[in-house]
């Protein structure tokens, strides 16, 4: 096996998004194309030469021969280690926890999440550095600079390594470990949530229904809900991953996990429904006839996480990116610790974690996490929900229900509008953002503005200023809208629109929320032109 030095062109706007960089698979498997990428990471983070390096992905087409490619280039590069989950699994959070106990320097997830999958669907790689979380803004500058200007890559000669036996061996210099991808977050999460105490729950006849998407969640729900904590054995559904997810979008919303929703809904719904997107780092969580809207779930887990068991400290403060309800914001608030407001995408929580400002953070994308690793974690969020359900002995419902009631309820509601042509959606913004200013005062479907920015977010941990991170509607009545363009997406643009009202009074908290938020939907139509602009009559999703 030899070194070699493969000239390439450089590669044209290839900027990592909310998430690191996500295409289209056939764009990823053009020639070289993967590997000017994957050398400008390289290269971004400093090297890899003496330095051990997490590599996994959550398993979607392409992404064991990607792995295999990525391998021979650590190699070639110099690094020491590579430790792989084998077969090349490994969910976002478990890369995460494994980049910290093992000190390595960072790690290669490859996923594009809840996108689907395929030779047509999507594909990702984000780079993960040592706290183990998504690379700051600093670094993924420094990723997208290097492609504008790379020119050859490294690789060592030879076949793909074997991903399929644990293990460790030799690729070049740089020793291959290859691990069982479940073990060391069962283990984690032993610590986390006590395990007889749920197992206990499971004993006693309380039933769950998780719908893993055929992601990568598939493996750990098996072995920690079936396996360690005694669910019955199809608690767990489309537990296989598959390169193609089965031919589903691994996103655990109403319309893509519309059979889960419409079991929950249905006279044989069991106590609890929960499903995870692609990656394994998203989450949603279902009671008998109750959806729990991820803002909420992450007031619910703030107001309740002392009683799960690696959590009795209570909570040191809670993040939440922007878009996400206020919900949290109360319970900090009757907590009387801080509550931080940040932008769209994970990477804007390590800071406050690494900091010990926060115990947990969330995003109304369907994720929460806490100080256990540095990504959201899907099954983490069912596990702490299931402790303390063990811990409260009353029902998802019922535990909603008394949240609202001491704290009053946000209705929330998201409209995205998928696929929209670039230069409307762009015109859009710029027009947004040319109106802030005149916006205060004015009315828009009988709401009347208080306030209109555009948020940029000063991190209070490393100073550092991230502007234009979407634009903020208040109303003077206490309803709020907020509209951006997503980071993630891979065709065209999407419009995601935030749409929240305060409802104090506990007798109109059944109400459905696209009724109750029916005058700041119209508002926020009349305020941006949505319909006139896009020609389209309706969302495409509705969560
Ligand atoms: C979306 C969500 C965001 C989330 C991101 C990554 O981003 O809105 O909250 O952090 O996906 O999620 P955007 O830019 O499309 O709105 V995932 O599960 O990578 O990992
Ligand atoms: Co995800």
């Amino acid at each position: 096996m030899t070194i070699e030095t493969i000239a390439i062109t450089p590669i044209a706007g290839q900027k990592p998004g909310t998430s690191g960089l996500r295409k289209k698979t056939a764009v990823f498997m053009q020639p070289g194309y993967l590997e000017a990428y994957v050398q400008s990471v390289i290269d971004g983070v400093g090297g890899v030469a003496g330095r051990d390096i997490v590599v996994g992905g959550d398993g979607r087409f392409f992404n064991d021969t990607a792995i295999g490619i990525m391998l021979r280039m650590l190699a070639a590069n110099g690094a020491a280690k590579a430790i792989v989950g084998r077969g090349g699994l490994l969910s976002t959070p478990a890369a995460s926890n494994l980049i910290r106990i093992r000190k390595a320097y960072g790690g290669f997830v490859l996923s594009a999440s809840h996108n689907p999958g395929g030779a047509d669907g999507d594909f990702g790689i984000k780079f993960n550095v040592s706290n183990g979380g998504p690379a700051p803004e600093g670094v993924t500058d420094a990723m997208f600079a290097r492609t504008k200007t790379i020119d050859s890559y490294k690789i060592l000669s030879g076949p793909a390594p074997d991903l399929g036996h644990i293990g460790v061996t030799k690729l070049g210099t740089m020793t291959l470990e290859i691990i069982d991808p479940v073990t060391d977050y069962v283990a984690m999460m032993r610590n986390l949530v006590d395990f007889d105490r749920i197992r206990a729950l499971f004993a006693s006849g309380f039933r769950i229904h998780f719908d893993a998407m055929h992601a990568v969640t598939g493996p750990y729900a098996h072995a920690i809900l079936e396996g360690e904590l005694g669910a019955a054995k199809g608690s767990v559904v489309n537990g296989i991953p598959l390169p193609d997810f089965g031919g589903h979008h691994p996103d655990p919303n109403p319309v893509y996990a519309a059979d889960l929703f419409k079991l929950m809904f249905s006279a044989d719904a069991p106590d609890m429904g929960a499903a995870s997107d692609g990656d394994g780092d998203r989450n949603i969580v279902l009671g008998k006839g109750i959806s729990v809207a991820p803002s909420d779930s992450l007031a619910l887990l703030a107001a309740n996480i002392h009683l799960a068991k690696g959590y009795t400290a209570g909570l040191k403060g809670v993040a939440r990116s922007m878009p996400t309800s206020r919900a949290a914001d109360r319970v900090a608030a009757k907590a009387s610790v801080e509550a931080y407001e940040t932008p769209t995408g994970w990477k804007f929580f390590g800071n406050l974690l690494d900091a010990g400002r926060v115990t947990i953070c969330g995003e109304e994308s369907a994720g929460t996490g806490s100080d256990h690793v540095r990504e959201k974690d899907g099954l983490w969020a069912v596990l702490i929900w299931l402790d303390i359900l063990a811990a409260r002995k009353q029902s998802i419902g019922e535990i909603v229900a008394d949240h609202w009631k001491t704290y009053g309820r946000d209705y929330y509601t998201r409209h995205d509008y998928e696929g929209l042509p670039s230069d409307i959606a762009d015109q859009m913004f710029t027009d947004l953002r040319g109106a802030l200013a005149t916006l205060p005062g004015r009315s828009f479907a009988g709401l009347k503005i208080e306030k209109a920015d555009d948020f940029s977010y000063h991190d209070p941990v490393d100073g550092s200023i991230s502007a234009k991170q979407g634009i903020r509607i208040f109303f003077q009545s206490g309803e709020r809208a907020v509209f951006r363009l997503s980071g993630t997406g891979t065709e065209g643009a999407t419009l995601r629109v935030y749409l929240e009202a305060f409802e104090p009074d506990p007798a109109k908290h059944a109400l459905d929320p696209q009724t109750v938020l029916a005058p700041v939907i119209a508002a926020a139509d009349a305020i941006a032109g949505i319909k006139s602009r896009t020609g389209r009559t309706a969302p495409d999703v509705v969560t």
